[in-house]
Parts: structure tokens; C-alpha cells; sequence
């Protein structure tokens, strides 16, 4: 009985495959950041790979956590005192420093995610949302560092997005329009600087034009805007990342607060905030 034996000496072989499974990546690691009033709570090591950036804004401003890649071996030091370098002599950052995404600026009590792979290496993360006195919040000590290494496991590949979003110099290329519901957003950096995208609801009868009218008054008195929503923070040209979130129908507005790299105004001056209705 040849078929016989063939059979149970594959249950055999079977059953000893599931006693010890390949080790197989299921989906992304999560990695939990809990922003405060004005600090980050985040584990001193990851592995690499593909990661959900969780954010859970637990204080009671607006937060993100932009992700900053340190290279050639720079150190947290080294950032902190580039950092002051430039801010003072309104120089563009250190060449060794890359953005590198993060969950944008979600509503305190809210959470918002994004979905990246992280490449070995030494993070910074930060926050560069001003308070309403004008100050950076990594001015008040935002900031907090993150090793990545290497992983044991193999990645876990990306999961398809439903719709993308392209930045460009100065814009916010669609897909597809947004309709109501959750959706998962691939965010692709096809501009030559450094973009973020991050979304906001408009109260009813508040438009682009209030918005920009604060942002021309010098940025005082309450934002004219809703819930913000979340999205990607600063990615370097070329660099992607992937957000969920959930929109209502109603207007929203898409906004890039990144530094210009010739005239350093935001690039919301620069055509870079664009009102959306969502049906
Ligand atoms: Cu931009």
C-alpha cells in the first residue's frame, strides 16, 4: 500500500511543521506613541520593518510626532545643537537629518496612525506644532529619541491603500476623490523639498479664505477649523507612507505647514492648503 504509507508519513511530517511554524510576519509591528503637554512616550527600541506609528494625543493641544532620521552616525546632541544652529541663522536643517513621516496632528483625545517601513538606524521624534504663544513645542522639550533595529522576523509587506495622495511643489494630487467612510491613504512625496499632509475639518460656514485670513493675521486667536484628522508628517522627496482615517461628509482642508526651502514661508502660502468636500 504504497499511497497509504505516503499519506500518513505526510500527516506525520505535517504535524511536525505545525509544531514548529516558520516564522511569518502577519502584518505591521505597532508601535504606541502617547503625546503630552509637551512630551513623548515612546519605547527605546524597535525592530525594523514595516510599523503602524500609533499616536494617542493625550494632552490638550493639537500634537504630531515627526519622525526624524539621524544618519552618519549623528546623535541626539548632535540634532539638538544642528537644530538651534539653523533656527538662528534660519539656515535649511543638516544635510544627515531625513524626514521620515510620522502621524500628523490629531485632535487631543484622538488617536492617529501611520503606516511606514522603518530602516535601522537612530529617530528622533518631534513635534513642531507652535502653541498659541507662538512656540514651538520641541522648543518646550517635544522631543524624544528611538532606536530602530535590525529585525529578527521577516517584514510584513504592505497593505494595499485605497486611494493615494501625491505632494507635489505646491500641491495635493488625489486619486480618486474622498468619499465618506474610513479609508486607508497612501501618501507619496513626488515634490523635489520635504512635504506633510495633514487634514482638518471646516465648521459649517468656515472656508479656506478664514483660514488663510488667520494665517495672514500673523496666526492669533482660535484656528478657524474642526477636528484635525491626522496624516503624514514631513517625508523627504521620494518618501511614502500610508494613514487611516475616518471623514464624515462635509469640507476639510489639506494643508502643508512645511517650510518653503527658498523664501521659508509654509507652504500653505505657496498653494500648498486646498479646501475638499467630501460627500
Ligand atoms: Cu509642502
Amino acid at each position: 500500500m504504497p499511497h497509504r504509507r505516503f499519506f500518513v508519513a505526510g500527516l506525520v511530517l505535517g504535524t511536525a511543521a505545525c509544531a514548529k511554524p516558520a516564522p511569518k510576519a502577519a502584518g505591521p509591528n505597532v508601535v504606541t506613541i502617547t503625546a503630552a503637554d509637551y512630551a513623548f512616550a515612546v519605547p527605546e527600541t524597535v525592530p525594523a520593518g514595516l510599523t503602524t506609528l500609533r499616536l494617542v494625543n493625550q494632552g490638550k493641544e493639537l500634537h504630531h510626532a515627526s519622525l526624524i532620521r539621524l544618519k552618519d552616525g549623528k546623535t541626539v546632541a548632535d540634532f539638538q545643537s544642528g537644530l538651534q544652529a539653523a533656527m538662528q541663522s534660519h539656515a535649511p536643517p543638516p544635510p544627515w537629518i531625513s524626514f521620515a513621516g510620522g502621524p500628523n496632528a490629531v485632535t487631543p483625545g484622538d488617536t492617529g496612525t501611520a503606516t511606514q517601513t522603518l530602516e535601522p538606524g537612530t529617530y528622533v521624534f518631534v513635534c513642531w506644532i507652535p502653541s498659541p504663544d507662538g512656540t514651538p513645542h520641541i522648543m518646550k522639550g517635544m522631543m524624544h529619541p528611538m532606536v530602530v533595529a535590525a529585525a529578527q522576523a521577516p517584514a510584513a509587506t504592505e497593505p494595499a491603500a485605497g486611494l493615494s495622495i501625491k505632494l507635489t511643489d505646491y500641491d495635493f494630487a488625489f486619486s480618486e476623490p474622498l468619499t465618506a467612510g474610513t479609508h486607508t491613504v497612501r501618501v507619496e512625496n513626488a515634490g523635489a523639498q520635504p512635504h506633510e499632509i495633514v487634514i482638518t475639518a471646516l465648521p459649517p460656514g468656515k472656508t479656506l479664505q478664514d483660514f488663510m485670513a488667520w494665517e495672514k493675521g500673523g496666526e492669533k486667536g482660535p484656528l478657524p477649523t474642526g477636528k484635525w484628522l491626522g496624516g503624514v508628517a514631513a517625508l523627504d522627496a521620494g518618501g511614502h507612507a500610508q494613514f487611516t482615517t475616518t471623514f464624515a461628509p462635509g469640507n476639510y482642508l489639506l494643508l502643508c505647514f512645511w517650510p518653503d526651502a527658498k523664501d521659508g514661508k509654509p507652504h500653505i502660502v505657496h498653494g500648498m492648503a486646498k479646501q475638499i468636500t467630501v460627500t
